[in-house]
């Protein structure tokens, strides 16, 4: 029999997303005894490496270190192909994961989750889909990821546009060709980055729209061998449990040396050099431990790859263009394959739109303060609403019928307890939330860590009949002071950049991760769950304490 017109489906849990949060989220929920139903609205599972279908997107993490750990036999199973795969196989791998460990059956593609409602009369969260079904589920989990809205900016005259336009994180499934077309690039973060140099060897001409110059170092991607495969997964224990101990969530590779400033210039040099070769986004910013906390040490590592900049591209003008002025490392740190050598092709050309801003966008192309460029086709890699972009989408109400975005943004500022809870929103919980280390780290790491102590905690509440958890007040304004006053003992809040929310016109300026550490996070965070999730209120009925 279908579903009747009004029935509400009751579940115990229900889970926003089918990436890695969404995914392992309902394998643990369902070890612990939960009906769970999960919600996607696109029409495959793998989140952001669903929709990320850009030519050239691949992973900056070493692959085998970015996936799952908690099931040994699955990670000995999958074998990567290379040190960064591309989206492809990444998106194989989720689906491998959904398959091996049959979770589609409580999986619901096609399906957006458009409202959701706590109700403090029967503890339960009231569901709304775009499918018209409604549901009710004492938990309510969002495995979102930080960085799924996408930011398209908001110029005058997209609509006109005669030729195709498209975002990167909305990548149509077939190919975009762009051979012999006259295409338009707008933003140079990761994704330009990996894309410009792929799109151009198909295009006409490529006209890149740079706003702000990127530090980028080379990926070095390489096939792996049978030794590099067989040794990865014989270490897997070990990886593991450097991978959750550490600092960002990666496996330790090499120790930092303390100070840029302690070392001569010729030391610092080698140093870096060594980094550069080897490859990869982030070994030049683990080279030295304060390079994004000491300016002058910061400088020497930003100086380094201006001259490697102004080294591989022949244009003296354009490689002045391409020259970042900002410190190494508050913007996420980029790597590419042969980025910057791209601008040496006599079909790409670089338009600094710093200097002359977007005006418009004609039905012909793309107009600037100095003109106008005729364009087939508009490619925006022009980012995200990072961070709390994505859980906005939703109109998710806790007590009162307050909204989350009326509570962080209309009201005080973002203020969370650990980044997976938020006070006044009973038995809801945030895979990656705003304050956690989340993008500052090897995001799957993150993400097991979240989805186990959320599990926990649920199993912990239920055999201690306690039906409603809740963030206090004093333990998020404390954490969220201490999350501001590390960040702000860095250098990352002093440049603007999706970190900060300042890529968004009328976004608040706050930096919403934590710094402290995947480590010692994961400490503090099983230490509150030890003292019987100290910080949260825990009621055994239903009356607010
Ligand atoms: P990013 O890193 O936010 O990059 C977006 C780029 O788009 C960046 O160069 C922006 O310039 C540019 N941008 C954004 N809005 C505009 C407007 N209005 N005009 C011109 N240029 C603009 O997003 P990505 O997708 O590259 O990467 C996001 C993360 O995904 C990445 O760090 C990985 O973690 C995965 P800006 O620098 O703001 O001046």
């Amino acid at each position: 029999m279908g579903i009747q017109k009004d029935q509400i489906i009751n579940l115990d849990a229900i889970v926003v997303g089918a990436g890695f949060s969404g995914l392992y989220m309902l394998y643990r929920f369902r070890k612990a005894g939960l009906n769970t139903q999960v919600f996607e609205s696109a029409d495959g599972v793998g989140g952001v490496w669903h929709k990320n279908r850009y030519p050239g997107a691949r992973c900056d993490n070493e692959s085998y270190q970015y996936n799952y750990t908690f099931s040994e036999e699955l990670y000995k199973e999958w074998t990567w192909s290379s040190r960064y795969p591309e989206q492809s196989e990444i998106l194989d791998y989720l689906n491998y994961v959904a398959d091996k460990f049959d979770l589609r059956r409580d999986l619901q593609l096609n399906t957006k989750i458009t409202a959701a409602r706590y109700n403090e009369e029967d503890n339960r969260w009231k569901i709304e889909t775009d499918a018209g079904t409604k549901y009710s589920a004492k938990y309510f989990i969002t495995g979102v990821g930080c960085l799924s809205a996408a930011n398209v900016p908001n110029f005058k005259g997209l609509d006109s546009f005669e030729g195709e336009w498209y975002h990167t994180s909305q990548w149509p499934k077939e190919k975009v060709d762009f051979t012999g077309k006259r295409v338009g690039v707008i933003g140079t973060g990761s994704t330009g980055v990996q894309a410009i140099p792929v799109i151009a060897k198909e295009a006409g001409h490529l006209t890149v729209f740079q706003r702000t110059a990127q530090y980028s170092v080379p990926a070095r991607n390489y096939t792996y061998d049978y030794e590099t495969i067989q040794k990865a997964k014989e270490n897997f224990q070990e990886t593991k449990r450097q991978m959750r101990e550490s600092f960002v969530g990666s496996a330790h590779i090499e120790e930092p040396r303390p100070s840029a400033i302690e070392d001569t210039p010729e030391e610092q040099e080698k140093v870096y050099e060594r980094a550069w070769e080897k490859g990869g986004a982030s070994l030049l910013l683990e080279t030295y431990a304060d390079l994004l906390a000491n300016d002058e040490s910061n400088e020497t590592a930003s100086e380094f790859v201006r001259k490697k900049i102004n080294q591989i591209v022949k244009d003296p003008e354009t490689a002045k263009k391409l020259t970042p002025t900002y410190r190494i490392g508050t913007k996420r740190i980029v790597m590419d394959t042969n980025y910057f050598e791209t601008y040496n092709r006599e079909n790409v050309s670089l338009v600094d739109v710093k200097a002359n801003p977007i005006v418009e966008i004609t039905p012909k192309g793309i107009k600037t303060t100095n003109g106008e460029y005729e364009l087939d086709m508009i490619v925006f890699a022009t980012g995200y609403d990072a961070m709390t972009g994505s859980l906005f989408k939703i109109d998710i109400r806790g007590r009162n019928g307050i909204s989350l975005q009326e509570k962080w943004e209309n009201g005080e500022q973002t203020r969370t307890y650990l980044g997976v809870a938020t006070a006044g929103f009973p038995n809801m919980f945030m895979i990656t939330g705003p304050e956690s280390p989340s993008v500052f780290s090897n995001v799957p790491v993150s993400i097991e860590q979240h989805v186990e102590w959320i599990s926990d905690c649920i199993e912990y509440l239920r055999e201690h009949d306690i039906e409603v958890v809740e963030a206090k007040v004093e333990s998020e304004d404390e954490w969220s002071k201490h999350c501001r006053e590390v960040g702000e003992s860095l250098l990352f809040v002093k440049t603007d950049s999706w970190y900060t929310g300042a890529n968004i016109p009328g976004k608040p300026r706050r930096f919403l991760i934590y710094l402290g550490g995947v480590g010692p996070y994961r400490e503090k965070c099983s230490e509150i769950a030890a003292n019987g999730y100290e910080g949260f209120s825990l009621l055994t009925s239903l009356k607010k304490a």
